[in-house]
């Protein structure tokens, strides 16, 4: 059978798998009418939510109710029909053979999202904010994607591109015409060009805290054997995840843990402790070496040291090891000593006592950079077209400056401008389309 990607009618399961109360199978195009009316017991009234039965040569596979759309109604855009029926993984699976059975193919990763975009359905980052919410690890996350989805990121977008085609329609316009139009001034230029960049930079500030929240922190515990870095990252997890004992040089391991803080999800990686390497086997020197890798690759580090000792010259080392990152420190053990350390958080991973402080002051320091009023969701994709297109206004102003030929000045307002539209996917090629569905799960 040749594949058709944008005319073969497809169908996919739109539920997720296992026994739930509905599962959804979803068919999209030209034939969705057709298949389906081979199989349910009744025609279809565009638009009218049907209750029916499914037949197969006679037999009843189940009770449903079918939501046909006609073109350009429903999800896609396209001819489309949504079969309710039974959960249960057999029902399920029996129908979506029967549609491919009377001519459906099955659908590709998010290729149902990705014909709406094609129909006009919604514009690019509302089809990407569909793949955030349906990958989103946590609610905080799953939130801002459905804000995204209701376009304000499109709608920030398309301001900041009307502005900028404003500025190019007016120098453009004395370029082609320049008996009628007279040239504008340099200083309104730079004027423009100062508004858009500020913009741009406002909505990239924003997403930085979005790929936090996207992608989560990673936080490495360090500090010296014993300290107690793996009896507190069982405590943060809420599980025995890791080896504790007296012995000093238990961990050898870095061990990561995903845990949730308020909703952003953090990856809490366990250490080996760090001593003088002469008193070591080759194990722990690995180790140690792993630990010293994860304090470079890491967003953020703990750093431990024991309440009952204080900081000695071995912890002043390790601690310098962190210079670059932003650190909590940490006095361990506090229900031994009965110590209190300024500007340390002082815990027992035996009592509990200060952990949800901790916890607090972890998402302090993950959020210093964080506006929780964030209005934009950007992924990697957008936030390059974001960069290039700041990129592009500021090449345009420094002409500007140098009071250079507007007819240059133009060349990057015009490819500011393509980066901008490409965000929106005014301008998208087969490639970034691909990639960006490729993300979907099937039946979305
Ligand atoms: N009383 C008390 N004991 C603790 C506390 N935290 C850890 N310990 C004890 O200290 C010892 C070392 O704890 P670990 O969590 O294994 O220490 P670590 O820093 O992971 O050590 P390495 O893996 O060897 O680097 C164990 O006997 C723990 O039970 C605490 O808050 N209070
Ligand atoms: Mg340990």
């Amino acid at each position: 059978m040749s594949i058709n990607y944008e005319t073969d009618t497809i169908s996919a399961i739109a539920t997720p798998f296992g026994t739930g109360a509905i599962g959804i199978i979803r068919m999209s195009g030209e034939k969705s009418f057709d298949i389906c009316e081979k199989i349910f017991s009744k025609k279809l009234i565009p638009s009218k939510i049907m209750y029916g039965i499914i037949f197969d040569e006679g037999e009843m596979i189940d009770e449903v109710v079918v939501l046909p759309f006609k073109s350009p109604a429903g999800y896609t855009g396209e001819d489309s029909v949504e079969i309710q029926c039974h959960g249960g993984i057999n029902i399920v699976r029996k129908i979506l053979e029967l549609t491919y059975k009377y001519g459906a193919r099955p659908a590709e990763r998010g290729e149902f999202t990705k014909r709406a975009f094609l129909n006009g359905k919604m514009d690019l980052s509302k089809a990407e904010a569909v793949a955030d919410v349906i990958h989103a690890k946590t609610m905080k996350f799953a939130v801002k994607s459905a804000s995204n989805l209701s376009g304000k990121l499109s709608q920030k977008i398309s301001e900041i591109y009307q502005m900028l085609f404003n500025l190019l329609s007016k120098i453009i316009a004395a370029i082609d015409f320049p008996e009628d139009v007279v040239e504008p001034e340099y200083s309104y230029i730079e004027e423009e060009l100062n508004k858009v960049i500020s913009e741009i930079e406002r909505v990239s500030a924003f997403s930085k805290s979005s790929d936090v929240l996207r992608q989560g922190v990673k936080i490495a515990i360090v500090g010296r054997p014993n300290v107690g870095k793996s009896s507190l990252f069982n405590v943060l997890l809420n599980f025995e995840r890791a080896i504790v004992t007296d012995t000093a040089g238990t961990t050898r391991d870095a061990i990561r843990e995903m845990i949730d803080i308020d909703g952003i999800p953090v990856t809490m990686i366990d250490t080996a402790g760090l001593r003088d390497e002469k008193n070591v086997d080759k194990i722990e020197k690995i180790g140690m070496d792993f630990t010293k890798k994860c304090i470079d690759e890491c967003d953020a580090v703990m750093f431990l040291f024991d309440s009952q000792t204080g900081m000695t010259n071995i912890d002043n080392d390790i601690f310098k090891l962190t210079v670059g990152k932003p650190v909590l420190k940490v006095a361990s053990k506090i229900d031994l000593s009965q110590k209190k350390y300024d500007g340390c958080v002082n815990i027992s991973s035996v009592t509990g006592e200060n952990i949800d402080d901790l916890k607090n002051k972890i998402k302090n320091l993950i959020c210093e950079n964080l506006d929780e009023e964030t209005e934009f969701i950007t992924n990697q994709r957008q936030q390059n077209c974001l960069d290039k297109a700041l990129q592009s206004c500021k090449t345009a102003l420094d002409g500007v400056l140098r009071q250079e030929l507007q007819d240059l000045i133009s060349i990057d307002i015009k490819t500011a401008l393509l980066q901008l539209g490409e965000i929106k996917g005014e301008l998208v090629t087969d490639d970034i389309l691909n990639n960006i569905f490729e993300h979907f799960c099937i039946g979305k």
